[in-house]
């Protein structure tokens, strides 16, 4: 003896409608409880809706492109009478992806076995859709003759905020239609009536039970950051653990894809930024990548990636990856890569094949600087503040900016964006992976405040807590490596970013004053810049003003 039961979009917090981008089961499929049915998306997260029952899928009530929000009627799954319907236990929480950013267990009404019924002519009549009362129907999708299946949309709805479409409760012939387009409907109107012998599903009372919807981090878009979104719904943050930042334009024009086609995309190295959604509501979808990769490669090598108004560097003809079993040389194990490292991979795998980079090396005396900034933390030890090299640093690099405008300046196809503001990246290790947060008008701060944010923005990102404005906007990065070692390195620039400060451990060098070498304290600086828009000679010569600058800042007041 089985029982049809309907699964439902547990409380989700207070997002609202959001898409389903994503469906992971079939009709036929067999299911277990906590797993992940669909994934839905706002506008600033997506998570995977967790199944509250076990059994088969005997019928999809949404699918990609439906908005469903707290309550939505997923699917409904046959249940043997042995399964957990009926009683109170709690589902498991399922293990969120950020390690620190636990779930709690969200309270849920999911309704009981439905009774099954059989056919003649039934009326289909507007499910529960929520808060939306009195929508206006924008569309009608079917006319009276039609036949129609189960789930089929039959109307599209739309109030100020969201459009849905309304799907059949029912398979059978349509032979009476009630609403027309401009007409308001709410829960309970009759849509239309259908000839019917199917057998389905009547609406059971709620039955009380606990579901946590499964979390996983989240690509804001394919070219940021990892986000967990938080379930602490009065804030409703995002809380990014992972890597290179996005620029202000970038946010602004985030590509509309499911996490599914901007994984494709990322292992086909296109920038979905470059790609036309032919989806609903301009959606990319997998095969708009896929018609993307078409035509790029069928461009002719040495026709694309001079002006960052590129196709995806097709003309790039490289022998496959290798393909070694490398167990034939001894002991191995295989560790998946992190969601985190698999995005900032595929950042600084395009920033680093289609952009020309050149490093420019240099040293700059900070002696005087260091000796400075100890007393200044003597000085200032009560009051908590630690001055950092990388607050110095930071400042110093706002003061170049101003020099050197083209530093401080985004490619848009043939133009160069040069900024007014001085938002600051930098690099910060986490054990979630790289991230960059970003201090804001720089130009604005004192070293002291600049010090004082950075520590702040560096912990935020160590507990995975930092929001994505605190990750946006960036116009130049630093990655400082000074406090764990090395003598020069090459830093990957932060597209849309056109150049990058690494710095390196400081060291005591011997430096001839005229008479007999002298210990001074050197630090290495890294200047990577991007050769389409910046020349060798520039970048020397921001080098060695910075140079000049942390050896004595009074030079910033000339
Ligand atoms: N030379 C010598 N010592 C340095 C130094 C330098 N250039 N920079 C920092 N130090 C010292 C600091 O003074 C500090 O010493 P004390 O504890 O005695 O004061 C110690 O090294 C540790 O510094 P820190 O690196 O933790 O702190 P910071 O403020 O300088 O940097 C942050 C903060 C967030 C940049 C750093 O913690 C970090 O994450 N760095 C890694 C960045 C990174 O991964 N870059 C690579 C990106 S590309 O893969």
């Amino acid at each position: 003896m089985s029982q049809i039961v309907q699964v439902k979009v547990p409380d989700i917090g207070d997002l609202d409608e959001v898409d389903v981008i994503e469906m992971m089961v079939n009709v036929g499929d067999t299911i277990s409880v906590d797993q992940s049915l669909i994934t839905v998306e706002s506008d600033k997260a997506s998570m995977e809706i967790p199944s509250s029952h076990a059994g088969k899928v005997v019928a999809l009530n949404v699918k990609v492109g439906d908005k469903v929000r707290k309550g939505s009627v997923i699917l409904d799954v046959e249940v043997s009478d042995t399964a957990s319907v009926t009683t109170e236990k709690p589902v498991q929480a399922p293990e969120s992806k950020q390690e620190t950013s636990p779930v709690a267990p969200t309270a849920v009404s999911t309704p009981a076995p439905a009774v099954a019924q059989t056919g003649g002519i039934v009326d289909v009549v507007v499910p529960d859709i929520g808060d939306f009362d009195a929508v206006e129907v924008i569309e009608v999708m079917v006319a009276v003759g039609d036949t129609i299946k189960e789930e089929q949309s039959l109307i599209t709805v739309e109030s100020d905020k969201a459009s849905m479409e309304i799907p059949s409760s029912h398979a059978g012939k349509v032979v009476a239609l009630s609403v027309k387009v401009g007409d308001k409907i709410s829960k309970g109107t009759l849509i239309l009536q259908v000839e019917t012998n199917a057998v389905s599903t009547a609406a059971p009372a709620p039955v009380k039970t606990e579901v946590t919807p499964k979390v996983e981090p989240t690509v804001v878009n394919d070219t940021v950051v990892s986000a967990t979104p938080s379930l602490d719904t009065s804030t409703r943050r995002a809380s990014p653990t992972a890597a290179y930042a996005l620029s202000a334009a970038e946010f602004r024009n985030l590509p509309y894809a499911s996490p599914s086609v901007r994984r494709f995309a990322r292992e086909l190295g296109v920038d979905l930024t470059q790609i036309k959604g032919s989806g609903r509501k301009n959606r990319i979808t997998a095969d708009d990548v896929r018609a993307f990769v078409k035509a790029a490669l069928s461009v002719a090598p040495n026709n694309n990636v001079n002006t960052g108004n590129t196709n995806v560097g097709g003309g790039l003809s490289v022998l496959d990856w290798p393909k070694i079993d490398f167990s034939k040389f001894g002991p191995i194990e295989t560790k998946p890569l992190s969601r985190i490292k698999k995005i900032s991979g595929a950042n600084l795998h395009r920033n680093w094949v289609m952009i020309p980079h050149v490093t420019n090396n240099d040293e700059a005396d900070i002696t005087e600087l260091e000796a400075f900034r100890v007393k200044l933390n003597k000085e200032y030890e009560k009051a908590g503040v630690k001055f950092t090299m990388l607050a110095f640093l930071i400042k110093a690099v706002v003061q170049c900016l101003k020099k050197f405008p083209e530093f401080n300046a985004s490619l848009d196809g043939d133009n160069l964006v040069l900024k007014q503001f001085y938002h600051i990246g930098f690099a910060a290790d986490t054990p979630n992976g790289l991230v960059v947060p970003v201090v804001h008008d720089a130009d604005k701060k004192t070293v002291s405040e600049i010090a004082t944010e950075t520590a702040e923005l560096a912990k935020l990102a160590r507990d995975g807590k930092l929001s994505p404005a605190q990750m946006q906007g960036g116009c130049f990065t630093i990655s400082s490596l000074g406090g764990i070692g090395g003598t020069h390195f090459t830093p990957i620039i932060n597209a849309p970013e056109v150049a990058i400060l690494g710095v390196s451990r400081s060291y005591q060098k011997p430096v001839w004053n005229g008479h007999t070498f002298e210990p001074r304290l050197t630090i290495p600086l890294s200047l990577s810049y991007d050769h389409r828009v910046i020349d060798g000679a520039a970048a020397a010569r921001f080098n060695v003003y910075l140079a000049q600058l942390l050896s004595d800042f009074r030079r910033a007041l000339i």
